[in-house]
């Protein structure tokens, strides 16, 4: 199995797929596509013929191409079954895949790089505005995970504040804290959602979660 990650290191949903490569102890190659020079690498010809939505993350394993951070996060999984990524029982692994599509599906969608080019270039907003765009989605998405995770601990699935569902990192975990990364950079106050926070505390430590920090890639850019 010879694994090539299309990636960037900013791209929040290829952090994600980094996440669960490392924490699933899968060696990858890196291949970085940059989002923003020369218009965008994930647009040009070469990168389409690999993955059509011209989106990053996408994995090559063997040549046999999957593009979608969550249908990535599941193929490692059924290739790849230890750690799980989901629990054992259909109800926990419901709600585990409900968090994980309310960030991927409900949140990350709105903060993407198109759709801010699309506020700048054709709706003609400032950075300000962009800025305000991106954290009221993320404020909004948030609030109701916020509030998910707290049902989901009273209802007695999770008892260490620090995963989102049970004692143990789940592919609700492998997105969130990407998510976090991004209201941080679009500075969202972070401090209302004290269990996303706390759970985020104790994921950004474990190994696998460093070895996927944007900054720690081969292409992170130093200022
Ligand atoms: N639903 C997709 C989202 C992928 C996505 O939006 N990737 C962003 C980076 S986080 C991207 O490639 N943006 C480039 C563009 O919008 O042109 C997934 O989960 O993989």
């Amino acid at each position: 199995m010879a694994l090539r990650l299309y990636t960037y290191w900013r791209s929040s949903a290829a952090y994600r797929v980094r996440i669960a490569l490392a924490l699933k102890g899968l060696p990858y190659e890196s291949v970085p596509k940059h989002l923003l020079r020369d218009g965008g690498e994930q647009k040009l010809p070469d990168y389409l013929a690999v993955n059509p939505q011209g989106l990053v993350p996408a994995l090559a394993d063997d040549g046999f191409v999957v593009p979608q951070s969550l249908a990535i996060c599941e193929y490692l999984e059924e290739i790849h079954p230890e750690p799980r990524l989901l629990p054992g029982s259909a109800r926990d692994r419901a709600i585990v895949r409900g968090m994980a599509l309310a960030i991927a599906c409900d949140i990350h969608p709105l903060n993407n790089i198109a759709i801010t080019q699309y506020l700048r270039t054709d709706l003609q907003a400032d950075d300000a505005g962009v800025n305000r765009w991106v954290a009221h989605w993320i404020a909004r998405g948030f609030v109701a995970l916020e509030r998910w995770v707290a049902a989901v601990a009273d209802g007695g699935h999770a008892a260490d504040q620090r995963h989102c569902h049970g004692g143990r990192v789940t592919l609700a975990d492998v997105c969130l804290v990407p998510q976090m990364y991004n209201a941080r950079r679009f500075g969202v106050d972070v401090s209302a959602y004290p269990r996303l926070v706390a759970a985020c505390a104790h994921l950004e430590t474990l190994p696998a979660f460093v070895a996927a920090r944007p900054e720690n890639q081969p292409d992170a850019e130093r200022k």
